[in-house]
């Protein structure tokens, strides 16, 4: 019986080391095909895995349903391994097949290797991650998903620990999950890399980072990365020591199959259990055919290192470690390497095959329809040698025949269309169609198109009532903090300062101690990486308020903000969500560093986030309320001097909410539109006080959100009474005012309500000085304001409005 039992396991050893074998030979052969396809011009670019097979093998039999991946291009056999991806799908992602059905993860958003499992459905409900296993989506800049990929870990610690999520089931299975990075031996030198270990190290969460090291970040050698020409050695001081928290630090050569096996097995298991991070440091591993497509490492690499990559490949190493082993013999090694080759080959052909037949017809679809048989126009020759031309291209793609389309178009005379088979409503229809399918394919998904999307949530305005309190600002978004976080389970709120002393500006006081630290609290001084915390926690359910202390710091984040939260939906087609609120406090301080309100740089950097600029702390409380409901990421930023002035206290705090998109009109008005936000509106309100003075009557409009903008074209209205506008801010001139005039002018058709030259008026170019009164000189002010109105009737009626200087 034992004897039997031991030949059983050693048989289905036996089985799973030659399954690796094959996944290890298939992943190779598709990586060489690969680069030919590039090389050949049927795909773009090429980026791949070869060289890192056999650590995948290994870290994919420890990947769990439930688990998650934060990682980088190199790791196809990983999603191979792990059941993520077909051969057919790498193929699909390196021709940019845009087919989902093809094409899952990316539907040719990215390039290929970035990948992606889907996490929730088309309506946006979450799936049952528990019961998947799931790749956050990747991104390009180097260790820029490290930052998500600590509160992808971070989750599993809080559902772990807090009691009161027992009853959450679709994220979790008592907080068992490990957060897999991977990341490659040069990109560590990015400063997140540090930030991010440091960070999972102070806070203990099951993060597995693996470092494929090959000795290169494209042609730059490992000696001008990484101090000591080693991350483990770097990363001594971060080990575990006994009692004292740290990392358990492994490190394994690349090509050593078993050796690999053991380390995850036993690395992710301690991970796991004891949520302890883990560092798997792998050495020896190699690039057979260079970086990319882009070049050829023959440039750099010396003969003597081209020959130990040859000798110390990782495939090469497995299959005589199996040999040695006796596991199998050279005949079945040799039939399932050419077994890969046939595999690969068919992949290839497959996917190319889904990805040109719908565009070839769609190209004879085409050349069928602009039958000009029956023109005899002057221009049927240009159609004609326009049609011979796209006939020729041996593998159209939509641009091709799209833009084939939009030139015959302009040829078809008007004379020769048949009023029943008329050619040029034949075109035009079809030319509609396809730029309708073209957006679904390329320009959707930028924000939620879900029931949840924030623009179509229900609007409930804040309830006042006669005997409502006037409280400081600071009070309103406390009491309504309270209240959500009773309202909603998830709800998370960290940043510096934000847990045991409530935030720099008390808008938390007490709710530490009423919620816990699991709920709320204090983080160390890492702007990125708070942003990522929350990004990663977004995506496994939880709803986290990371707080940025100051506006100005925002700086910090912006890249995780602008490539990893604004492009996630799109970059999935819908894919995969992150309901992140990013909280923090602008405009008018003190000097170069405490004053800013660079909003032109941030809503040009995070279109797919939306950004709320309110004017008080009841606005701002509303629009808390309003993206809790929503599954759309949102930056919001609260006026920093509004924190201790009065506002009345709603009735129904926590339930009110403040609409996205829908300017308030503040100030009813007849000769002037002024348009601005947050901490301006106050200037601007006493600006339009010394206008009446003068019997100038301005309408004064908040725009409330910058992103989106003014959804129901409200400001044009007012133009047309008033026919003149002015924009202001106190970003930078040509910044959020001039972003607020093409959209009013523009995109509203503005222009044809103006008597006057539009205006703005912004602060100076340079930062605000810190001098008492360097915000008087620095940023626009309500003097300014009114000068620039002002001077706009003195020009329309010199006689009325006298200038003044
Ligand atoms: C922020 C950023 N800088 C530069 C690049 C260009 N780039 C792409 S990959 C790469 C090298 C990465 O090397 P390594 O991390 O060792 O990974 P490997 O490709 O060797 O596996 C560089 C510089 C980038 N993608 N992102
Ligand atoms: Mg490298």
């Amino acid at each position: 019986m034992a004897v039997k039992k031991v030949k059983a396991i050693l048989k289905d050893y036996i089985i799973e080391v030659l399954n690796d074998y094959r996944i290890a030979n298939e992943s190779r052969q598709v990586s060489l095909l690969g680069r030919k396809e590039a090389l050949t011009g049927k795909a773009k670019f090429g980026i791949f895995g070869d060289g890192k097979e056999i650590p995948q093998l290994a870290m994919a039999k420890v990947f769990r349903n439930g688990d998650w991946r934060a990682g980088y291009y190199r790791d196809q056999t990983f999603m191979f391994a792990s059941g993520l991806m077909t051969l057919e799908e790498f193929f699909a992602q390196l021709y940019g097949d845009t087919d989902e059905k093809f094409n899952p993860q990316t539907a040719g958003r990215l390039m290929n290797n970035h990948f992606a499992t889907k996490t929730i459905d088309k309506n946006g409900n979450w799936l049952d991650l528990t019961k998947r296993k799931n790749s956050s989506a990747d991104i390009s800049p180097t260790a820029g998903h490290m930052l998500r990929l600590l509160g992808l870990a971070m989750a599993s610690k809080l559902y772990r620990n807090n009691k009161e999520l027992k009853d959450i089931k679709k994220f979790t299975v008592n907080g068992n999950e490990v957060a897999f990075g991977t990341i490659g031996d040069a990109s560590t030198s990015e400063g997140y890399f540090f930030e991010v270990l440091n960070a999972a190290g102070v806070l203990q969460v099951p993060l597995a980072i693996s470092v494929w090291d090959d000795g290169y970040g494209i042609s730059v050698s490992r000696d001008y990365q990484t101090i000591k020409s080693s991350i483990s050695e770097a990363l001594k001081g971060f080990a575990k020591e006994g009692k004292v928290s740290g990392y358990y630090i492994y490190k394994a050569k690349g090509w050593d199959y078993p050796n690999l096996c053991k380390i995850y097995e036993e690395g992710i298991a301690k991970c796991r259990k004891e949520h302890v991070p883990v560092i798997f440091h792998i050495t020896e591993l190699t690039q057979p055919q260079g970086h990319s497509t882009s070049g050829s490492h023959e440039r750099y690499k010396s003969k003597e290192r081209l020959k130990w990559e040859n000798e110390f490949d990782g495939i090469k190493k497995m299959r005589e470690w199996i040999l040695k082993e006796k596991i199998a013999d050279a005949k079945t090694l040799d039939k399932i390497e050419s077994d890969a080759i046939v595999r690969a080959r068919e992949a290839k052909q497959n996917a190319w095959e889904n990805y040109m037949t719908p565009l070839k017809e769609k190209r004879k679809d085409f050349i069928n329809m602009v039958d000009i048989s029956m023109c005899n126009c002057a221009q049927t020759d240009k159609i004609d040698s326009i049609k011979k031309e796209l006939k020729m291209v041996s593998e159209p793609i939509r641009k091709d025949i799209i833009s084939s389309g939009r030139k015959i178009l302009r040829l078809i005379c008007d004379q020769c269309s048949n009023p029943h088979n008329s050619l040029k409503k034949n075109v035009t229809a079809w030319l509609h169609t396809e730029m309708k399918d073209d957006h679904e394919r390329y320009n959707t998904f930028l924000y939620s198109d879900t029931p949840r999307s924030a623009t179509k949530i229900k609007t409930v305005t804040p309830v006042i009532e006669k005997d409502s309190h006037w409280v400081p600002g600071r009070q309103v978004l406390r009491d309504n903090f309270e209240y959500l976080f009773g309202k909603y389970p998830l709800l998370l709120a960290f940043g510096e300062d934000v847990g045991r002393i409530g935030g720099v500006n008390q808008t938390y006081e007490g709710i530490q101690e009423k919620y816990g630290e699991l709920r709320i609290t204090d983080t160390g001084i890492r702007e990125a990486s708070i942003v990522g915390q929350g990004l990663g926690l977004a995506m496994r359910g939880f709803r986290p308020i990371a707080e940025i202390q100051y506006f100005d710091y925002l700086l910090y984040a912006l890249q995780v903000m602008s490539d990893d939260l604004a492009t996630l939906q799109y970059r999935t087609k819908g894919g995969q969500k992150a309901p992140l609120i990013i909280s923090t406090r602008g405009h008018r301080l003190e000097g170069i560093w405490h004053s800013g309100s660079p909003l032109s740089m941030v809503i040009n950097s995070i279109r797919g986030v939306y950004v709320c600029v309110p004017r008080d702390m009841t606005r701002a409380a509303g629009f808390y309320n309003l993206f809790l409901q929503s599954d759309d990421p949102a930056l919001i930023i609260e006026p920093l001097n509004g924190y201790r002035l009065k506002e009345k206290l709603p009735a129904n705090i926590g339930e009110f909410n403040t609409p996205v998109g829908v300017p308030e009109i503040i100030e009813e008005g007849s000769d002037v539109t002024i348009v601005t936000y947050g901490s301006c509106v106050r200037i601007a309100q006493d600006a339009v006080k010394q206008l009446k003075e003068f019997s100038i009557s301005s309408e004064l409009i908040d725009v409330q959100t910058l992103l989106p903008f003014d959804i129901h074209h409200t400001i044009v209205e007012s133009l047309k009474k008033t026919n003149k506008i002015v924009f202001f801010d106190e970003d930078v001139s040509g910044g959020a005012t001039a972003y607020m005039m093409q959209k009013v002018i523009e995109e509203q058709k503005g222009y044809y309500y103006l008597d006057a030259e539009p205006r703005t008026v912004t602060a100076k170019e340079h930062r605000a000085a810190y001098s008492t009164d360097g915000d008087y000189f620095s940023n626009p002010n309500a003097e300014d304001v009114f000068d620039a109105v002002y001077n706009l009737m003195h020009e329309a009626n010199p006689a009325k409005y006298p200038k003044i200087f």
